[in-house]
């Protein structure tokens, strides 16, 4: 397969949420440069869907989630419009493969951001900040991949859900994050579990993609990658994140239908 016909092969998989084969272990190992250009030609088609960008998410910026999928290169995903689920709205386990959620914080782009770049200059291209919980869905059978798989497949991308936006100036480098499925506690962890702090993510979205040519836009999200291990929803729960300070951030998983 030519990088055009893996490019249609991943979008199609999340369009209609069916589980592939890891590329890898099918014939089409990719190199990294390789697997970033599938995942430019598969958003592509989302684009001439009608999606519009929305911003940038960060995997792999945590000890816990290296750890996790044993993998431990910072990579990147682009998020679209669509993939946007309101606060406190419901999600359909039909929609998604083997979806999992991961304790996040969001930053809104007040201005482009571009190159290496200090982590104090990346914060002050910053509008405000948020808590904020990414559904992840690997399309890859039972979850597993390698790392040009996982960034061919759009690093896993597949929703987010942000809560309200709070002031730029706020200290974030140290603040307890707690997810509950219906009020009980599924995982702990801290903000500083994000490189030591979360905006160093953003920083490193701005020198990764600066390496192709890119630049993250003023409007746009960037989500700094999960602080703990993700964790796979279930069924008719309710997915709650609250981080100090910041706020909280809830969604619902419709009910499985008898
Ligand atoms: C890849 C996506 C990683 C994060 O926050 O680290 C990610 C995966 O684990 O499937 O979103
Ligand atoms: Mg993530």
């Amino acid at each position: 397969m030519n990088l055009n016909q893996i490019a249609e092969l991943v979008d199609t998989a999340a369009l209609d949420a069916n589980e592939i084969p890891q590329l890898s272990q099918a014939g089409s190992e990719l190199t990294l440069e390789q697997a970033y250009e599938v995942q430019a030609l598969s958003l592509k088609r989302r684009y001439e869907r009608g999606e519009v960008p929305l911003g940038i998410k960060m995997g792999f910026t945590s000890r816990a989630k290296m750890v996790q999928m044993g993998l431990d290169e910072m990579i990147w995903g682009r998020l679209t419009d669509k993939m946007l689920i309101e606060d406190g709205g419901e999600i359909d386990l039909e929609d998604y493969v083997h979806p999992r959620v991961e304790p996040e914080i969001a930053f809104l782009m007040k201005r482009d951001l571009s190159g290496k770049v200090s982590p104090l200059q990346a914060l002050e291209a910053v509008e405000a900040i948020a808590p904020a919980i990414e559904i992840i869905d690997s399309r890859y059978k039972a979850f597993k991949f390698n790392l040009p798989d996982v960034v061919a497949d759009n690093t896993s991308s597949s929703s987010l859900v942000v809560g309200q936006w709070a002031r730029p100036d706020m200290e974030i480098s140290n603040l307890g994050m707690v997810m509950e499925f219906d009020g009980k506690t599924v995982e702990i962890g801290s903000s500083a579990a994000i490189l030591g702090h979360p905006v160093r993510a953003l920083a490193g979205a701005s020198a990764l993609l600066a390496e192709q040519g890119l630049a993250l836009k003023a409007g746009w999200i960037l989500m700094a990658g999960g602080a703990t291990a993700a964790v796979p929803l279930m069924p008719g729960i309710n997915v709650r994140l609250s981080v100090q300070n910041l706020g909280r951030v809830n969604f619902s998983v419709k009910a499985a239908q008898v």
